[in-house]
């Protein structure tokens, strides 16, 4: 009679034999797939999602049936800014997490959240791919367990707005109802902005205009276009308040348990999202503003110097300030 660890050996014996015999190939593959959850606001048109198409064929192609990327868009797995949160907590592998993200957990970030700190997308790469963003990125996986793999340009924001509206400096803007993502960071630039900041989350933001329950928003261009903005506003005033970046980054129990030619590999990925998107997307501002004309908006330059001194004095003047490490900065504005 056999016993019971006799059919298991059994089964086993058979089982290993089908995986000799190469028949049991795709099922054991399919287990073995490393899962690389994916969670961004961004709608399917913008180069900070197609992006994530990029990683994914860069890593199908370099380490085929190792890893299964899955990618979801306008914040369909979790909520704008709650991605860290969800990484910290094992459900979710991958993001693009915002300065404004960062800054909640590691207070000394929000210097990148401020207006007219960095000046333009190339000043933006060599800061973080130089000693200053090893520094930053270091504090960033020590306090919010994720490993920054490379740094996104976002664009370069400026103010949209629902009606045509006479605006030279901040003055003109008191009383607008500016929406600005939820939280107290990016409201303070609102308000620094001169407006009325009020939260509202990204996929929210078309409706509001359209309602008319806000009176502008502030996005790069880029995405004033792939969300549609310039359908239901009618004006954009080149404040280029801020050149904005989010950082592509992995939960750090992920990146840990990777060996090291698979971190070299998700490494080659992000480098390579991020290309992209940096190249399409400077391309594009440099040509987008005939497109809002053909749109029928407004485009209008206001008196950015006034803009610039009182957004960094209000700046300089808050408690964000005070934390900023000492001489960064200088640091940073000696990146040339
Ligand atoms: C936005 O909500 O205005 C913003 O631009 C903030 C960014 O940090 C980022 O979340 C972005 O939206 C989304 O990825 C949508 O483009």
């Amino acid at each position: 009679m056999s016993t019971p660890s006799m059919i298991r050996r059994g089964l086993l014996a058979t089982a290993s034999a089908l995986a000799l015999a190469g028949l049991m190939t795709p099922i054991a593959q399919a287990q073995t797939k490393l899962p690389l959850r994916i969670s961004t606001p961004a709608v399917a048109d913008d180069w900070h999602a197609k992006m994530w198409t990029v990683f994914k064929d860069s890593l199908e192609k370099s380490a085929p049936g190792e890893f299964d990327v899955q990618i979801n868009l306008n914040a369909s797995l979790f909520k704008q800014g709650t991605e860290p949160a969800a990484m910290a907590r094992g459900n979710l592998e991958l993001s693009s997490i915002s300065a404004f993200d960062i800054a909640k957990l590691v207070p000394e970030f929000s210097i990148f959240t401020a207006g007219y700190v960095v000046q333009d997308p190339q000043q933006q790469q060599k800061i973080f791919n130089g000693p200053i963003g090893q520094e930053l990125f270091k504090t960033v996986s020590e306090k919010m367990d994720v490993t920054v793999l490379s740094t996104i340009y976002l664009g370069t924001r400026q103010v949209n707005l629902r009606e045509v509206r006479n605006v030279r400096t901040p003055a003109d803007l008191k009383g607008v109802k500016l929406r600005m993502p939820g939280s107290k960071e990016w409201l303070f630039l609102g308000e620094a902005l001169g407006a009325t900041a009020t939260p509202l989350a990204f996929g929210e933001v078309y409706l509001g205009l359209k309602s008319g329950t806000i009176d502008g928003q502030d996005n790069p261009l880029p995405s004033v276009r792939s969300a549609k903005f310039y359908e239901v506003t009618k004006q954009i005033v080149l404040t280029n308040h801020l050149v904005d970046g989010i950082f592509l980054a992995i939960a750090n129990k992920t990146w840990n348990a990777l060996t090291p030619a698979q971190k070299q590999k998700v490494q080659t990925a992000a480098t390579a999202a991020a290309l992209f998107n940096n190249e399409n997307r400077i391309k594009e501002e440099g040509q987008i503003i005939d497109f809002f004309k053909q749109q029928g908006l407004t485009v209008t330059t206001p008196d950015q110097a006034a803009f610039r001194t009182h957004v960094q004095q209000v700046y300089l003047n808050s408690e964000y300030a005070k934390v900023w490490p000492k001489g960064l900065v200088e640091r940073i504005n000696a990146v040339k």
